[in-house]
């Protein structure tokens, strides 16, 4: 059965009244963890973060790094808002105790 379609109504309870029923299907609400772009964060810097926070492979963090240092944003990953919340925290203090000026922002994905 496809995700958050409604149950049948069903018999087997209540001497015959009709019961809809429906498991917890409904899906909770996304959000990106943006990465900017700047001239002085360095790129290993980067993919170490796309690495340890946003558990990347080693290929998709160049690949995601390469994209934001050409482009100017790209996004690190899709979570809940307290898991996206906490990555783009996490990220931020990270640069800011290696005296990095990156920024993360987190949005919600449609
Ligand atoms: N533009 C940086 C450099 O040339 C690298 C970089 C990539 C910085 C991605 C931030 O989100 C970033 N050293």
């Amino acid at each position: 059965m496809s995700e958050n379609e409604p149950k049948k109504p069903s018999r087997d309870n209540e001497r015959g009244l009709a019961l809809k029923e429906r498991t917890k299907t409904k899906k909770p609400p996304m959000y990106k963890v943006l990465l900017h772009n700047d001239d002085y964060t360095t790129r290993d810097f980067v993919v170490m973060i796309l690495r340890t926070v946003f558990l990347k492979s080693d290929s998709d963090a160049v690949a995601i790094m390469m994209h934001v240092h050409n482009g100017g944003v790209g996004v690190a990953g899709i979570y809940t808002r307290e898991i996206a919340e906490t990555k783009a925290e996490k990220t931020v203090s990270l640069a800011q105790a290696n005296e990095f000026p990156l920024q993360c922002s987190v949005e919600p994905a449609e």
